[in-house]
């Protein structure tokens, strides 16, 4: 349910706000999709450690991940060293099983990550330990190349300074789809979400 806290008329739609970070060029030191390597195994890696810390923190655990972050090398992994690898990434002892698992489980389910990515669900994902809909919609943006908005704090905490509020995740999502879908097209709506996603972290970083 929307909280309004002024008149309707008045409010923006999602593409005014997508607009506005345009205009203040926030990426213009980024890749095209805003996070780095998109569309391979290590985004669904990062995806998970970015849970409850810094993006610099996963840098440095990626580093240490280097030679493992294809999908079958990981798979080669034991818990303990991964748990060592991952350390500057913080709560290594939760996300270095839960990482494992959902490695496992795709090779089981998927067999490979190109499988995977084709066909994976936000409900499979969403059956994963350590999964919430924040992290399921990174890996379908950002991995999976799907038409799914990522919403995160930097988004809500944005969304508050134009006064747009919303109890649930799925409210802000269906706000920030519904403005950009309307204002592009279909074949571009992937690469649109996933830079107003970026957008919307550095924003915050510079601004907020
Ligand atoms: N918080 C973040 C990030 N900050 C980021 N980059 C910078 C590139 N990514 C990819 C995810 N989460």
């Amino acid at each position: 349910m929307k909280k309004i806290k002024q008149l309707h008329s008045l409010q923006k739609n999602s593409f005014e706000i997508y607009k506005f970070l345009e205009d203040k060029n926030l990426l213009e030191n980024s890749s095209k999709y805003w996070w780095p390597n998109v569309g391979t195994f290590e985004v669904l890696i990062g995806a998970i450690l970015t849970q409850n810390t810094s993006w610099k923190n996963v840098e440095k655990s990626l580093e240490n991940l280097a030679s493992f972050l294809e999908f079958e090398s990981f798979l080669t992994l034991d818990e303990s060293t991964l748990k060592e690898m991952i350390k500057p990434s913080g709560f290594y002892n939760q996300k270095a099983p839960r990482l494992l698992q959902l490695s496992f489980n795709i090779k089981r389910d998927f067999n490979d990550f190109k499988n995977f990515q084709a066909n994976v669900t936000r409900e499979w994902l969403l059956m994963q330990k350590g999964i919430g809909e924040e992290s399921a919609d990174s890996i379908l943006c950002y991995t999976c190349y799907r038409n799914e908005m990522v919403v995160d704090t930097y988004t809500k905490r944005l969304l508050k300074t134009f006064d747009i509020e919303f109890d649930k995740y799925y409210e802000y999502k269906k706000y920030l789809e519904k403005g950009i879908r309307s204002s592009f097209d279909e074949n571009d709506v992937n690469l649109i979400y996933a830079r107003f996603h970026g957008m919307i972290v550095e924003y915050n970083k510079k601004y907020l």
